[in-house]
């Protein structure tokens, strides 16, 4: 049997190759029956420019349909797919062409001149571009090939993804993800949150993470139905479609954003049939507020882009808000002690992870992946939880350095390090504080040298060095100066401290 992901989504695509896939932002349709035409072309194309099975095609482009065809083709040609956010710039396209090496690299033509400097640095074989409408050479090179492709025979184990996570080092690490590993989170999810005949997913997530481009394509596409694919989360066009939507997925943000809305009301959602939230910690109030402005439950659940996701509220039994809810089923969750034995109920421990989801490892990266790993072979999330008397799990805390702003992952290391090298900065310590919208934002704070050489550090110059090095989202909202890190015993820098400090 052919284990490759895509034969695994096109054997539950609807019978009429007329049915919808996609429902576009203008109204136009896209078919089941187009989708795999369109994803044999891209395959084709990519077979045609010599990619070989395991070879990696770095995409850096705005969500569209044909981002989508690339996607499902790269994986029918049975290469393996590298999604990168739009908004990361030189400084990490750079490291992740040279650390995947792919054999292609397609990207936004707004970055054209950077992207052939950095692709010819890495070795890149074929520079191709897609535009915001889905247009230019990728697609064009792709509209002339055969719209039939024998969708390459792959085992469970083989690579169908690399999705690079930030590190705790300042250093990415490129997470190895297995045909299984995508496929089996797939099917438990389809099957979890009761995806049934009728359903139609209202995403408006990026798909260059795994929420938006697995856990909601995944379901969508296992599920043969359609969902509106819109180009970006935007809260008016949310109230404009969810009249006609069952499903919505989102992080806590979005949920925000709709709650902030006068507009939004109970009305809008009488054909939903589930919320579900994700990728950072939903607040209780959200929970409850949204449940007493719609009448709706969130369903809350966690997972992290080594294995896609580990846990969910039930969809038949209570949703509690403040949890993430249960194992799914196939993966087994531990809360373990410091030597990695079981903790008690109630007691707090980290988070560890095992099933046919949880990844193939570190890109390159043998060493760390041994370290992540318990000699039981549980996955090490860096995530601490602990479990209540009926089961359910909460996140506590984490025990990685890490900041989510609006869904997306900030490893303060890679900011401190920049900051620490800029003229008179003599140290820096990034953390998180709450924010009402992203959840967590960004904030620095910086001791200047004693005797610089030239001006001393201003909040200005910070920014915008940082600015025009970093993904927007990383780049700290505020900078303060101080006269010494607060530091434990140990020499550690207590971000509590910082974090309560500048709250
Ligand atoms: C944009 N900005 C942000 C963020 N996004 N700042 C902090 N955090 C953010 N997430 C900044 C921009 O740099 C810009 O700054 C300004 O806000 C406006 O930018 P814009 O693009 O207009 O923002 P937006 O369209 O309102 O986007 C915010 C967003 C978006 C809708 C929350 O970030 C988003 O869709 N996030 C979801 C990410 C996601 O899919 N996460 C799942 C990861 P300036 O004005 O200075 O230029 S997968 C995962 O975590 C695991 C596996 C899981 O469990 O799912
Ligand atoms: P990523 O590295 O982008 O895959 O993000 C994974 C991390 O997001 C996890 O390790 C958690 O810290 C966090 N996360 C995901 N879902 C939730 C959730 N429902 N509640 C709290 N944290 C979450």
């Amino acid at each position: 049997m052919n284990e490759n992901l895509y034969a695994i989504l096109q054997s539950c695509f609807p019978e009429n190759p007329d049915a919808p896939c996609l429902i576009l932002p203008d109204g136009s349709q896209v078919s089941y029956g187009s989708v795999q035409r369109e994803s044999a072309r891209y395959a084709a194309l990519l077979a045609s420019l010599g990619v070989q099975p395991g070879d990696r095609v770095a995409v850096q482009v705005k969500k569209s349909p044909q981002a989508l065809f690339l996607y499902l083709g790269t994986l029918r040609a049975g290469a393996v797919y590298l999604p990168m956010n739009d908004a990361y710039q030189r400084h990490e396209i750079e490291y992740f062409l040279g650390d995947a090496t792919p054999r292609v690299f397609v990207c936004r033509p707004q970055i054209r001149a950077l992207a052939e400097e950095l692709a010819a640095k890495a070795g890149v074989t074929h520079l191709l571009e897609l535009d915001d409408d889905g247009r230019g050479s990728l697609a064009e090179a792709a509209s002339s090939r055969p719209d039939q492709f024998a969708t390459v025979a792959r085992t469970g184990e083989d690579l169908a993804a690399l999705l690079y996570t930030s590190g705790t080092t300042g250093r990415s690490k490129g997470a190895m993800l297995s045909h299984r590993n995508l496929a089996s989170n797939a099917k438990v999810l389809h099957r979890y949150w009761g995806f049934r005949s009728g359903d139609v997913l209202l995403h408006m997530l990026p798909i260059f993470h795994v929420h938006g481009l697995f856990v909601a394509t995944h379901c969508s596409l296992m599920n043969g139905s359609p969902m509106f694919f819109e180009p970006k989360f935007d809260v008016k066009r949310a109230l404009a479609l969810l009249p006609r939507a069952t499903v919505f997925m989102g992080v806590p943000t979005y949920y925000v954003r709709l709650l902030a809305d006068p507009d939004f009301k109970r009305e809008l959602c009488s054909n939903m049939r589930l919320f579900i939230s994700g990728s950072a910690p939903l607040l209780t109030e959200t929970f409850a507020e949204f449940k007493t402005r719609t009448g709706y439950t969130i369903l809350e659940r966690y997972g992290m882009t080594e294995g896609n996701m580990f846990t969910s509220n039930p969809y038949d039994g209570e949703r509690r808000g403040g949890t993430v809810g249960f194992p799914l089923p196939g993966v087994s969750i531990r809360i373990a002690d410091a030597e990695n034995r079981p903790a008690e109920v109630g007691e707090i421990g980290q988070i560890q992870v095992k099933g046919d989801n949880i990844f193939r490892g570190y890109w390159r990266m043998p060493e760390k992946t041994r370290e992540e790993f318990t000699a039981d072979g549980f996955f090490k999330t860096g995530d601490m939880g602990k479990r209540d008397k009926e089961g359910y799990i909460s996140i506590i805390g984490r025990s990685k350095d890490l900041i989510i702003s609006g869904g997306l992952n900030v490893y303060p290391k890679e900011i401190e390090e920049m900051i620490d090298a800029m003229p008179g900065v003599f140290e820096s310590a990034v953390f998180g504080v709450p924010h009402t919208d992203f959840g967590e934002a960004v904030i620095a704070a910086v001791v200047r040298q004693k005797n610089p050489n030239g001006a001393a550090a201003s909040e200005t110059d910070i920014l915008k060095t940082l600015k025009g090095t970093l993904a927007n989202f990383k780049v700290p909202k505020r900078v303060h100066f101080i006269d010494e890190l607060p530091r434990n015993s140990m020499g550690k820098v207590q971000k509590n401290v910082l974090r309560n400090q500048f709250a």
